[in-house]
């Protein structure tokens, strides 16, 4: 058995830009997918995939998938980073994907078996106002979600003209640090007060405080018992975590924006973050998530692999296959699929009273539907790109200084 064929599929069944690879081998039938989703530059992982994976991939056997990704992740001499990452990804997924079809196993079986029978899964409660988030907090707890992720106005932000400041300040998405501190305390004060401490409840900084003002937060937070605290700092701030750890024992949840594995490890083996949640995509797919699951473990870090939107259902099937069988696995973020999404994807993990199953069809157990996904082209469905322009990333602070989204 050989490679014939390695393609990037793009779609965007949810108004979400997803890349897809697939990897088609000389057995009749038998092909295997993988995520490639790097939502802001599709285009280019579908370069990587297309003009540079294919010829380098066809012929060889798909199951030698350890020296498959040392291959590719040498092969352009300058590694990582998130297009060549992602585009890594796509192949080594399909690879297990493949693996597991051949042996007629699903992948956690592959993974060394489950430890678990589904996986925890947090939602998200969004709100304008704290009375707001706690209804929606309320609303997920019937839906039976044990943890809830509770946001103000999104991650704290608005769209429109400038709060103050200049005059004829650029147009951007606009945030006030300090109002947005402020509001996460409020809010976490009022939930604890209405919920009292059942709940497991989390909150997303998405890097938007100078580090002091993280270190301050997390620690006005600790009354209030996160089960985490995620991103309070950017990666280019982990220095500041320290500063955060002798100040407070809200627990830290870091590593979306991960792309080398030197962002992980000092961060890990210091024990200066409780949970990582690298998107795996990211970080070059399932062979190097494994590994990554394996050094936290030994540091009692635990797994928090990062599930937005802007994850494909197949990257979904793959962070659900390695949550049942990780035993460090700490909690799996989980965005709810429409029904365009489900049927693009038949096979995509379900989910039930706030726990996520894998399939238990062999490899990730999930498929894709080509001719429904050309139906969600990504020009006309992709909301975050106008004129082909990232949008919601280009954030300004009240003086108009551009800021992290
Ligand atoms: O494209 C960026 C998103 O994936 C990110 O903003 C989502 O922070 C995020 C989260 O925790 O889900
Ligand atoms: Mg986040």
């Amino acid at each position: 058995m050989h490679i014939t064929g390695v393609r990037c599929i793009l779609t965007a069944p949810a108004g979400v830009g997803l890349a897809v690879v697939k990897v088609a081998t000389s057995e009749p039938g038998l092909y295997g997918l993988g995520c490639a989703t790097f939502t802001q530059r599709l285009l280019a992982v579908r370069t990587v995939v297309e003009d540079y994976l294919e010829p380098l991939l066809v012929g060889r056997d798909p199951h030698r998938i350890e020296d498959i990704w040392q291959l590719i992740y040498q092969n352009a001499y300058w590694r990582n980073g998130p297009i060549l990452n992602n585009a890594l990804s796509g192949v080594d997924q399909a690879l297990w994907d493949i693996k597991g079809k051949v042996a007629g196993l699903p992948l956690f079986e592959l993974l060394g078996g489950k430890v678990r029978e589904g996986a925890a899964a947090y939602a998200h409660a969004d709100g304008r106002d704290p009375q707001e988030v706690l209804d929606a907090v309320l609303r997920l707890r019937e839906a039976g979600f044990e943890h809830v992720r509770c946001q103000l106005d999104g991650y704290g932000g608005h769209a429109g003209p400038a709060l103050r400041g200049p005059t004829d300040a650029q147009p951007g998405q606009y945030y006030d640090r300090a109002a947005y501190a402020h509001g996460v305390t409020g809010l976490f004060e009022h939930l604890r007060a209405e919920l009292g401490f059942g709940p497991q409840l989390l909150h997303d900084v998405h890097e938007r405080l100078a580090p002091i003002d993280a270190v301050r937060l997390a620690k006005e937070l600790e009354p209030f018992r996160l089960f985490f605290l995620e991103d309070p700092l950017a990666p280019e701030d982990q220095d500041w975590l320290r500063g955060i750890r002798q100040q407070s024992t809200t627990p830290i949840a870091m590593g979306e924006l991960f792309t080398h594995p030197l962002e992980w490890r000092a961060l890990i083996v210091e024990r200066l973050i409780d949970f990582v949640r690298v998107h795996i995509s990211d970080i070059g797919g399932i062979t190097p998530a494994r590994k990554l699951a394996a050094l936290a473990e030994a540091f009692g870090v635990r797994t928090a692999f990062h599930g937005p939107g802007d994850v494909s259902p197949v990257g979904h099937a793959a962070n659900v296959h390695l949550d049942v069988t990780v035993s460090n696995f700490g909690i799996q973020e989980f965005t709810p699929f429409n029904d365009a999404l489900t049927e693009v994807f038949p096979g995509a993990p379900e989910l039930r009273e706030g726990y996520l199953y894998p399939s238990a069809a062999p490899g990730l157990g999930i498929d894709i539907d080509e001719d429904l996904a050309a139906r969600y082209p990504l020009h006309a469905n992709v909301a975050q790109f106008r004129e082909g322009v990232v949008d919601w990333t280009q954030s300004r602070l009240p003086d108009g200084t551009l800021a992290r989204p």
